[in-house]
């Protein structure tokens, strides 16, 4: 019983994690805005306020996506997503989505480009970041305009600086859908505990014989 409990208390522990663990964000350093963060449907974040800045990966195979939530740049900035075949743009509706499963784990392979001179700079999920751009976390489990979003990314064009300036050059929100339904997945744990405890059992039977 007690090997059974303690199973148990496990299992519980570690269904959140399963589910909390399959998109995350990487901090690699937190710097402070020096120009406020002004999107539509945002609340304003002001300047000393923290931006995350770091990678997105993922620990298993799963549906990515990404919903345009709005720029405030002057230079001409969008969203690759290789593996959906397309890309956001400045020039999509607010709530526009691109979306891909994505089989391999680790840093999922999207940068954020801008398209136009003067620079044409980029910046790559886990990889390569041109001059003067970065990826800034933004905000985790946040509503926007009534959807809620694992993560809202911000990419800061080279208009600013990696560690200077506002991220709110081209804003998504990133889902993470499993391949493996929740319910799915509760139901095996129980299937398994259930085994152990068949098993549990028919050892204290064979015992007590
Ligand atoms: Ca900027
Ligand atoms: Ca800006």
């Amino acid at each position: 019983m007690k090997l059974k409990h303690t199973l148990l208390a496990a299992a519980m522990l570690a269904l959140p994690g399963i589910v909390n663990a399959e998109l995350s964000f990487l901090t690699s350093s937190s710097v402070a805005r020096t120009e406020i963060f002004d999107i539509a449907g945002f609340p304003n974040m002001a300047v000393g306020t923290l931006v995350d800045l770091g990678t997105l990966v993922t620990s298993h195979s799963g549906t990515i996506t990404f919903t345009f939530l709005g720029q405030e740049s002057g230079y001409t900035n969008s969203l690759q997503f290789p593996a959906s075949g397309s890309s956001l743009f400045e020039s999509n509706a607010v709530g526009t989505t691109i979306s891909a499963m994505v089989n391999s784990v680790g840093a999922i392979n999207f940068s954020f480009n801008e398209l136009v001179s003067p620079s044409n700079s980029s910046a790559s999920n886990g990889g390569v970041w041109g001059p003067n751009t970065s990826i800034g976390m933004i905000g985790q489990n946040m509503t926007v305009l009534s959807n809620s979003y694992r993560y809202v990314l911000g990419y800061n064009d080279s208009a600013g600086s990696a560690t200077l300036g506002d991220w709110d050059d081209f804003v998504v929100g990133v889902n993470f859908a499993s391949q493996i339904p929740e319910p799915e997945v509760y139901g095996m744990m129980m299937a398994g505990l259930g085994i152990l405890g068949w098993a549990g059992r028919r050892r204290k039977h064979q015992t007590a014989v």
